[in-house]
């Protein structure tokens, strides 16, 4: 049975019929260009094959019942009251995309929902993203919505929303844009300036590389202040230089001067302005099929996201440095930090060993077990066949 059908069987035990739709998005990393979204620069993140899945079916009332397949009770509501402050936890990211799909005009009746959420919570890999995309794409599917690219961008906009508005994470909108557009075999090259995508093919086996995701299992959230404090840090930063955006100002060097009287606001453009150059370089050593090059810049972005924008941890620094002693050609903390996961690229007779001293050093020190698993780039968001 696959997990489409599992989840299909386990609706219809709940809900007493079949749902209408199944979609699936996927979590994801990212490779580079770390907290620059909500600054208007360029990130490139991958889709997992760890995904979530999203079963609905189309009620004729409004009344609205979510379950998951990760927690014991349903949540029970009604689409018309909907909306901030309405719903919390994991079913704020549920309720939020049936809100902003609703605000944005769509005519969206009440729902039964089923999801079955693959992508471990907490673990920096997109798991809030991989739900708000699966459950926006099986809606729309139910409602007759077509299905292209500018659809899926309204999509990403609707999912953003729930995010920053009801589920209070003023997150930056590269995951679910990754959730929603990812191409088989391809990172996404993002420009959140313009809202541009590029498909950049990665592929790191025809290199003998492999891309090992380490998942910490230290705490990370979004929605607890850290996130917020160094946006609105690059916002305060933005505003002293006069643009909207730290990606408008184009000559580093100089806003960079202006900010030297605030250590800390200083660190924190310091780390978006070089990062964005890092995504720059990174990009173009990926097309050179320089690999070494671009793990040198996973390395130096690891150093800046430490260092200048103080979001890395303990636990992300030892993953890092353990990688590299063990001849990763880069390795960083990967997504939002404080906790979470870390990505390094290995040579394929390296993983093993890399691994077994990643969880020994953990083991050591008292910590958890990280998770530990080697990653593709997989495809984004689906309608899975009935
Ligand atoms: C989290 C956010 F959700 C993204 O928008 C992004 O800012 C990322 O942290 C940091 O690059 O994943």
């Amino acid at each position: 049975m696959t997990d489409a059908d599992g989840l299909r069987a386990e609706f219809e035990t709940h809900f007493g019929t079949a749902p209408d739709v199944v979609a699936v998005a996927p979590g994801r990393v990212n490779l580079i260009g770390e907290h620059v979204d909500y600054n208007g620069g360029r990130c490139l993140p991958m889709a997992l094959t760890l995904s979530t899945y999203a079963a609905v079916r189309l009620r004729p009332d409004t009344a609205l019942t979510v379950r998951s397949r990760q927690q014991d009770e349903p949540w029970t509501g009604d689409v018309t009251e909907l909306g901030p402050g309405r719903s919390d936890g994991w079913v704020a990211y549920v309720a939020g995309v049936v809100w902003a799909m609703r605000e944005r005009g769509i005519e969206v009746p009440g729902l039964d929902v089923l999801v079955d959420g693959r992508v471990p919570a907490g673990a920096g890999l997109s798991s809030s993203a991989a739900l708000e995309c699966s459950v926006a794409l099986a809606i729309s599917a139910a409602v007759g919505r077509r299905d292209d690219e500018a659809a899926r961008r309204e999509l990403i906009e609707d999912c953003i929303r729930a995010e920053t508005e009801v589920a209070g994470a003023p997150t930056g909108g590269m995951d679910q844009t990754v959730s929603m557009l990812a191409r088989d075999g391809h990172a996404l090259l993002l420009d959140t300036a313009t809202g541009e995508t590029a498909d950049v093919p990665w592929e790191p086996a025809e290199h003998g590389l492999t891309l090992l995701v380490v998942d910490t299992r230290a705490a990370h959230e979004l929605n607890d202040g850290g996130y917020a404090a160094r946006r609105a840090s690059c916002e305060e930063a933005a505003q002293r230089l006069g643009v909207a955006l730290l990606a408008e100002v184009t000559d580093h060097d100089d806003a960079l001067s202006v900010l030297a009287d605030d250590d800390v606001l200083h660190r924190r453009a310091r780390h978006v302005f070089t990062e964005m150059d890092r995504v720059t370089s990174a990009v173009a050593m990926l097309e050179a099929g320089d690999l070494d090059a671009f793990g040198a810049e996973l390395t130096a972005s690891h150093a800046s996201l430490r260092d200048d924008y103080e979001v890395s941890c303990d636990e992300l620094d030892v993953v890092v440095e353990t990688c590299l002693a063990h001849g990763a050609l880069g390795a960083r903390m990967t997504g939002g930090g404080f906790g979470g996961s870390a990505i390094s690229l290995l040579p394929d007779g390296a993983v093993e060993a890399a691994s077994a001293a990643v969880a020994l050093a953990f083991a050591d020190r008292g910590w958890p077990e990280p998770r530990v698993f080697t990653a593709v780039a997989a495809p984004g968001a689906r309608v899975l066949p009935a």
